[in-house]
């Protein structure tokens, strides 16, 4: 591979292909696949190369399940694991994908310690926090994808509501990735109007509500897997800011260390991501009822990271 930047994807499923395919696309860098499925990553990325005359990229993908060939990735995203299927919960995951973050944890010190790694799979809070833990790369270089997902949801949904464009909506949804998860409704605005005077309350509440299930309201009509579009650009998002230093605002899950009461741990919390990874943690002065329920949903992933056998 010639000068051009090196993704990494760990994970080469419904998330895993969609990353390749639009890295290629943006030309974002070129794109490594790696998954233990023999044939998986091969076949995905030399379908995507045979696509790149017309998506105009001259960036290449490969697929391998050899570790080695991730060796100096600027970026690594990890979607390795298993994703929910109707039922099962977000913690149902936790310690079959914590097992699988310790092999992949261990590869990523040994071949791409420098890499900015993107944690994606579930349940995020948790597997961001055990491939830090595990890998001992700098906590400003692993973060998790779930609050630029989240946030989007919320932005598509106000946006719907409002009947305004997606683009002119800004929101942050902090916390766990998971039921727990903070929508700030106060800070939303359309263009910087805020949502409070564009829509009532109920309608509000009902977009929070669908905000934190909109991730089982897509498995539930699926039936057979996750979200994996939306997820796939969120990394993508967190990634391009990283490799063309946009010092991006967003939310992302960043190992706080007293930063929103929260010591050691990795939760959702607004962050600047820039070349040097989560450049900084951005506190925002929460009101009482805001910081009551990030405080509930920091007692959630607590518990399940103390739920795990390290
Ligand atoms: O917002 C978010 N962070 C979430 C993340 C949004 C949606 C989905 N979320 C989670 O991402 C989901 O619950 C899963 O834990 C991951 C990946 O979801 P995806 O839908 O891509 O799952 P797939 O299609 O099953 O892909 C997982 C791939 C699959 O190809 C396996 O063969 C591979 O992971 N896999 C491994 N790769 C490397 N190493 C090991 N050990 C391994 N085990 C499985």
């Amino acid at each position: 591979m010639g000068q051009r930047r090196k993704i990494g994807v760990i994970g080469g499923g419904q998330i895993g292909g969609v990353i390749v395919q639009l890295a290629v696309e943006r030309e974002l860098g070129d794109v490594v696949l790696f998954d233990v499925v023999e044939g998986l990553p091969q076949g995905k990325t030399l379908d995507i190369w045979a696509a790149s005359p017309l998506l105009r990229s001259d960036c290449c993908a490969i697929g391998t399940s050899d570790y080695k060939d991730l060796a100096g990735c600027d970026v690594a995203i990890i979607t390795a694991g298993v994703p929910r299927k109707p039922g099962m919960s977000r913690d149902d995951l936790l310690k079959v994908n914590v097992e699988i973050m310790k092999t992949v944890a261990g590869n990523l010190k040994r071949y791409c310690p420098g890499a900015f790694v993107i944690v994606v799979s579930n349940p995020l809070d948790v597997m961001v926090y055990a491939c830090q833990k595990l890998s001992g790369l700098a906590a400003r270089m692993v973060c998790g994808m779930a609050g630029v997902l989240d946030s989007a949801r919320f932005r598509a949904f106000v946006a719907d509501a409002v009947g305004v464009s997606v683009e002119d909506v800004t929101a942050l949804v902090l916390g766990g990735h998971g039921d727990t998860m903070v929508p700030l409704t106060r800070y939303c605005t359309v263009n910087g109007v805020p949502v409070g005077e564009l829509l009532p309350a109920e309608t509000i509440a009902a977009i929070v509500e669908r905000t934190k299930n909109a991730g089982a309201e897509v498995v539930n009509l699926l039936k057979t897997g996750s979200a994996f579009v939306s997820p796939a650009v969120s990394a993508l998002e967190m990634a391009q800011a990283y490799l063309q230093d946009k010092r991006r605002l967003c939310v992302c899950a960043a190992q706080c260390n007293g930063e929103y009461g929260a010591q050691g741990y990795y939760i959702g919390v607004p962050v600047i991501i820039g070349s040097g990874g989560i450049e900084r943690i951005v506190e925002l002065k929460l009101n009482a009822a805001e910081q009551a329920a990030f405080a509930n949903s920091c007692r959630h992933v607590r518990e399940m990271i103390d739920a795990v056998q390290w």
